[in-house]
């Protein structure tokens, strides 16, 4: 194995790397050193300025970890930088969780290793070569053993296409692609589309300060407080005392937080019982609403009505004007779309400058350059939030479109649905590899955790391979057909499936419909590491062919 402290070899205008990773947020960060760490020769590219990826670019008003939160949204893979770092909050701002970033960049010298303002134009795979050639924006040609797609789950904007949006001519920005400029609403007329995770954030801040917000509501949404309080000495000193358990009960938790799982039924309880739960539960706040309430809230139908009624009569109570009230009151099955946390989202509604549109009963027609209209009259308008969201899980992937085997396209791989072998590997790919990719637990667990124990797996997957004296892997058709049904019969035991989502791929005009995400939770790790026992079980690899590569090897 090459060291990354030589420079790359390089033949003509190509470099050569052991791996190159494409991005450099949260997921690339950790691969770049960990690969680095075995002793490979690494190069990552990212089209952003620095690190930090979706954490980088997401920095909306509002912005902040909705999860579980600090301290434990972290890495956990350095005792080091788990003593050296401080939280201020449990539901970290935007600013917070980059400057952590920022930090682990300068700890562990991952910036020499990154060459950042640079787009992955083509990621091709030479067969003959047995190596994936790189093209960047920047005019790089380099050439890898293995191709780490750390791209984000949720990275790739999804911009509507609404009649006349481009000809608005006020300020237009996406949450997900904020500017780094000060955005100022003081005395405009704002309108936001979108009411997911960002919408909320967003809203309340911007209507304390714009002159008069519109919220134009496709999906009305349960949200719930978010409990945002400081991180206190005391409790950043008990989470270092104990950080070996800590670590441990994270391993074993379902979603990768420290706590307990519990196996209360919602439907064991009498009514009294629960709403005292779900009270108490509500003035505390946080994602912990989940976790500590009921088990089968998102398994029963019975079991999830109770608690979508409970926050209904939530947003009736807060709501002041009943109208509005009754046109903020969403009807899916309560967290089959991801849940929100807010501060002061159904609040806001009560303010003299909040006016909400339900797009269900008045559409938006189109856009002219100050206004945006709808079925029943024109707002004028200074600027427009899209709050729209993202292509996820997928997209990042497919805006790569890496090309396999005999010029196989990934966007025609995946043409009917994303096929994949343990959400990390793609047949007809070989040494590709996917972080938070469909297939795996991705955005239900705690994804920089997730992305460690996923990228140990394919650290322990190459050095197998290398040690085999072997040049490639790649799964099988039968082991990515036996994933899928996996996949999906844990998903379809659910009531996940049955409402429209991002995590449907429904916001997407045109993208196959289904849950891809693997809802195992931890037991996606068991999972993975019982198949790399049994030798990478329903994989295939292959010798190399050059006397060179294998002399790498
Ligand atoms: O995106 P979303 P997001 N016309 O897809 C609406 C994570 N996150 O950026 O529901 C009108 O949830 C769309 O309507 P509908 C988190 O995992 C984390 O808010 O599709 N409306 C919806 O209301 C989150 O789930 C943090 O009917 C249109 C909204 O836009 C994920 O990112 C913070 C429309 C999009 O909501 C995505 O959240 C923020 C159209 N053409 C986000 N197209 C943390 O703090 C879309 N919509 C960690």
């Amino acid at each position: 194995m090459s060291s990354s402290d030589q420079p790359p070899r390089t033949s003509g205008s190509i470099e050569h790397y052991d791996a190159v990773i494409i991005g450099a947020g949260v997921s690339g960060m950790y691969a770049l050193h960990h690969l680095r760490e075995m002793g490979l020769s690494v190069r990552v590219y990212d089209a952003a300025k620095d690190v930090g990826g979706t954490w980088w670019y997401n920095r909306y008003p509002g912005a902040r970890v909705d999860g579980p939160g600090s301290p434990f949204y972290c890495y956990t893979f350095s005792d080091e930088l788990m003593n050296e770092w401080d939280w201020a909050e449990t539901q970290s701002e935007q600013s917070a969780v980059l400057a952590y970033l920022e930090h682990v960049a300068d700890r562990f010298d991952l910036r020499r290793d990154i060459q950042f303002e640079t787009w992955v134009q083509s990621a091709r795979y030479d067969e003959a070569a047995q190596r994936w050639m790189v093209e960047t924006s920047t005019g790089v040609r380099a050439s890898a053993q293995f191709l780490i797609c750390a791209v984000g789950a949720l990275s790739t904007a999804n911009m509507p296409d609404i009649p006349g949006i481009h000809d608005f001519a006020g300020e237009c920005y996406h949450t997900g692609r904020w500017p780094h400029e000060p955005v100022s609403f003081a005395g405009k007329r704002v309108a936001v589309i979108g009411t997911g995770s960002s919408g909320i954030q967003a809203i309340p801040e911007i209507a304390r300060e714009a002159a008069h917000v519109t919220v134009l509501q496709r999906t009305p949404q349960f949200a719930f407080p978010a409990g945002n309080r400081p991180v206190t000495p005391e409790e950043m000193a008990e989470a270092r005392a104990n950080w070996d358990l800590v670590r441990a009960t994270m391993l074993a938790n379902p979603g990768g937080f420290p706590w307990k799982t519990h196996t209360r039924s919602a439907l064991d309880a009498t009514p009294e019982e629960r709403e005292a739960l779900y009270e108490k539960l509500w003035q505390r706040g946080s994602f912990r609403f989940f976790g500590d309430s009921y088990n089968d809230i998102a398994i029963s139908e019975e079991a999830n009505r109770t608690m979508a009624d409970f926050v209904r009569g939530k947003i009736r109570k807060i709501v002041k004007d009943p109208k509005i009230a009754e046109k903020l009151m969403p009807d899916h099955f309560v967290m089959t779309k991801r849940p929100i946390l807010d501060n002061g989202y159904f609040e806001t509604f009560n303010r003299d400058n909040v006016t909400l549109v339900d797009l269900r009963e008045d559409p938006i027609e189109r856009f002219t350059p100050e206004s945006v209209v709808t079925r029943t009259g024109e707002h004028p308008i200074d600027m427009l939030v899209l709050a729209t969201g993202f292509d996820a899980i997928s997209g990042s992937m497919l805006r790569l479109n890496p090309t396999g085997r005999g010029g196989v396209s990934l966007k025609e791989r995946w043409r009917d649905r994303f096929h994949n072998y343990l959400g990390l590997t793609i047949g007809g790919f070989p040494n590709l590899f996917m972080v938070h990719g469909p297939g795996s637990p991705g955005v239900f667990y705690n994804m920089p955790l997730g992305a460690e124990r996923q990228m140990n797996w394919i650290g322990s997957c190459m050095r197998r391979l290398r040690e085999k004296g072997l040049c490639a892997i790649e799964p099988t058709a039968d082991s990515e057909e036996t994933w899928a049904s996996e996949v999906s019969g844990i998903a379809n035991a659910t009531l996940f499936p049955r409402t429209d989502s991002w995590w449907t791929g429904a916001n997407i005009p045109g993208k196959p419909r289904y849950f891809s995400a693997y809802l195992g939770g931890s037991l996606y790790y068991h999972r993975i590491s019982e198949v790399a026992a049994k030798d990478y079980e329903g994989f295939v690899f292959e010798p190399a062919r050059r006397a060179e590569d294998a002399e790498a090897s």
